[in-house]
């Protein structure tokens, strides 16, 4: 069957961006112009396509990543409107991982954002080129030069503006395409036609001005337009395009649009842009993975025929329709009724039904070609960051990669028979989102749910009463506290029991060293000759972890360690996997014990825009939350402020700023590093959680 779209016209990106910076919007306005939809959506009202869950709609925010696909010139473009706010950053990893191209959408008054910081390293990461909208170009303080000005200073990229704005602020009417040398009238209505006239004689000076920089800044970039300019020869509209799309592929550059999304300004532009210069599925190097048979690396091509190799990057539980995997084919291509081989958990699986995603909305389809994105319904078995695969010939493909929990509460169900639905709708919640876990204390006997954010778990919290129903009462907000050693220790461990008859006989000696913040857990395996048979290491290694999982100080998790296996002994009979498990663990707590342990706080970055006024203020009350201020930028009307403060000083922020600025000032925080408490405050904490347990 030969392709609906040739691979070439395919388009699979992402739209992300700081939060309220309009990506929903502009997402709205991209279904409409596509002829999507026949009505536009409003963040405002509540109305939108792409923010359809109730929580979404209630707060104006968006929480989870939704999907959709729609078709301009002739190409497909499969679309991801992603969460701005940092506690779902989840979502936007996720996207990423699966996407070719980004949008990075900006505020035109604001300019770069704290999580437009964030998420622009996460693409980064993942290689994802792309080009960058600036919105809101009506708003009052709108300037699309000093945005420019912050995405190469801030983001460290080369911005290459193709367009010029025509107007500002109330006066905004459009852009000049500095490529075509026309300029692009709106009117503000959603359904009027741009009118598309010469550049009028007064924008004649920075038109040409504009021109003559974007081809200068391309000739650094690319050599055939620096050899035609070097030449002074004429170079043509299709040359710029084919030089900024070598350009933008290649992450050196970054075309930059601008408009108003809420204005029904320049979106078709984006549009433009997004077929001109971002990626299709073949312009991505192959996928690689590991071949399961050989265990050698190897690649799987972006075409139909070769074998199938996709990856699930979503799990949602549909009241309705059960539980539907997202997954995004990289090669080859699966029809309804397939076998396919989840090789992450050795375990086969068949696709009973395949549908494309329109936010919430399900359209069936009888196959899943390369590069396309879908979900299926029906798999058991399958979890975020899993690889499908043909089963003749496996292969797997590298897992996502999330950011651990910061932050817990205790909750609990206000009735017996709220105690079994919470049960069932928090896993399904952890299922459906890898930053929020669920544990049992076994001391208190209460449920621990851990998260990104007070936000994060005040959406968990939100959805389990309205959505499935479940009556809960929350604790206090805690905080994830780690402990660590800041001393080598060299321990021994014994595990030896003689009770009559088979005996235990466990013996080890571990050295433990810190490492630095961030590491985690190294085993080196450091026995010289036979001390140990081979076959007992694992069980010391497991059981060294597993008595990781509680400190020595206030029962939180140790990190940053490394435990070397040095020496020790065994016997004939006694021995056992279980005995050297055990001499792992008392190894572990003892060394702990004595390594001089601390305990680690989270340090949130705390990024503050407020007006002037108020920035004594907001300094003061940052000081007196045991932050750092880090620097202070003027940024138009506004100061930028970045701190540093302990996660446990930031509960309840948002409320204490909005008091302190009168809701003038905006703020993001985000997890930045684990740091040690001083012996003081780690007293309190210590009396505070031990009274507690
Ligand atoms: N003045 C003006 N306001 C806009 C524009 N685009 C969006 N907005 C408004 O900005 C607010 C946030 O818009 P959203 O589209 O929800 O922003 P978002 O980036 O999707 O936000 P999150 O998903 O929560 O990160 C809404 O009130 C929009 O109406 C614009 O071009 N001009
Ligand atoms: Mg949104």
């Amino acid at each position: 069957m030969s392709r609906e779209f040739p691979l070439e016209r395919v388009r699979n990106i992402g739209i992300i961006a700081h939060i309220d910076a309009g990506k929903t919007t502009v997402t709205e306005k991209i279904l409409f112009y596509t002829g999507r939809t026949y009505k536009v959506g409003s963040v405002n009202e509540g109305t939108t396509v792409m923010d359809f869950m109730d929580q979404e709609r209630q707060r104006g925010i968006t929480i989870k990543a939704a999907a959709t696909t729609c078709y301009w010139h002739e190409h497909r473009i499969n679309i991801i409107d992603t969460p701005g706010h940092v506690d779902f950053t989840a979502e936007v990893e996720r996207s990423l991982r699966v996407l070719d191209g980004g949008v990075v959408v900006f505020d035109g008054v604001s300019g770069v954002e704290a999580q437009s910081e964030t998420v622009w390293r996460q693409a980064d990461r993942y290689h994802v080129p792309r080009i960058c909208f600036i919105n809101k170009m009506d708003r009052d303080g709108a300037d699309f030069q000093r945005t420019i000005g912050m995405i190469q200073s801030r983001l460290g990229a080369k911005a290459l503006p193709i367009q010029i704005p025509i107007g500002s602020e109330s006066a905004f009417k459009g852009a000049i395409d500095l490529l075509e040398g026309k300029a692009w009238y709106f009117t503000g209505a959603h359904d009027a036609e741009p009118t598309i006239t010469d550049v009028t004689e007064a924008d004649q000076p920075a038109y040409l001005h504009a021109r003559q920089t974007l081809i200068e800044k391309l000739g650094e970039l690319d050599d055939e337009i620096m050899e035609a300019y070097l030449e002074g020869e004429e170079i043509s509209i299709a040359e710029l395009k084919a030089a900024l799309r070598r350009v933008t592929l290649a992450n050196r550059g970054v075309p930059v649009v601008c408009g108003s999304a809420l204005r029904n300004t320049g979106v078709q532009k984006v549009l433009d842009a997004v077929v001109d210069y971002l990626p299709s599925p073949l312009d991505v190097p192959p996928i690689t993975g590991i071949d399961s048979k050989t265990g050698a690396e190897t690649t799987r091509p972006a075409d139909d025929e070769a074998p199938f190799a996709a990856l699930a990057f979503k799990v949602v539980t549909d009241p309705f329709m059960g539980r539907l995997v997202y997954f995004r084919v990289y090669s080859g291509k699966i029809e309804v009724g397939n076998q396919v081989m989840n090789t992450t958990r050795d375990k086969r699986e068949r696709i009973g039904r395949l549908v494309l995603m329109h936010a919430n909305h399900r359209e069936d389809i009888t196959f899943a070609d390369t590069g396309t994105i879908a979900a299926t319904l029906g798999l058991k078995s399958t979890f975020t960051g899993d690889t499908l695969c043909d089963p003749s010939n496996p292969v797997l493909l590298e897992s996502i990669r999330f950011p651990e929990p910061v932050i817990s509460i205790a909750i609990e169900p206000k009735t017996r028979a709220d105690q079994d639905k919470m049960g069932e709708a928090l896993q399904k919640l952890t299922e459906e989102d890898p930053t929020f876990w669920v544990r049992h204390d076994e001391e208190t006997g209460q449920t621990i749910i851990s998260g990104m954010g007070e936000l994060h778990l005040e959406v968990i919290v939100s959805r389990l009463v309205t959505e499935f129903r479940v009556g809960v009462k929350v604790g206090q907000p805690r905080v994830a506290y780690r402990e660590t050693i800041t001393a080598p220790v060299k321990v021994e461990g014994r595990f030896v029991r003689q009770s009559g008859g088979h005996g235990q006989y466990g013996h080890v000696n571990v050295e433990l060293e810190p490492l630095p913040r961030g590491k985690g857990f190294e085993f080196v395996e450091g026995i010289k000759g036979q001390a140990i048979p081979r076959n007992f290491i694992p069980s010391i290694q497991a059981g060294i972890k597993e008595a990781m999982e509680n400190g020595v100080l206030a029962g939180y998790p140790v990190v940053d360690l490394k435990a070397t296996l040095y020496d020790g002994s065994y016997h004939e009979v006694d021995s056992s996997e279980l005995a050297f498990k055990m001499a792992g663990s008392i190894a572990l707590k003892e060394g702990v014990r004595r390594g001089k342990p601390v305990l680690l706080e989270p340090i949130m970055k705390l990024e503050v825009v407020t007006p002037q006024e108020f920035v004594g203020d907001v300094i003061g009350d940052i000081n007196s939350r045991r932050g750092r201020v880090e620097a202070m930028d003027p940024q138009g009307d506004t100061f930028i402020i970045r701190a540093l403060i302990p996660l446990s000083e930031s509960f309840g922020y948002a409320t204490s700023l909005r008091s302190l600025t009168q809701g003038r000032a905006t703020h993001s925080l985000e997890f930045y590093r684990y740091q040690e408490v001083s012996a003081a405050l780690a007293e309190q904490i210590m009396e505070k959680s031990t009274g507690k347990k």
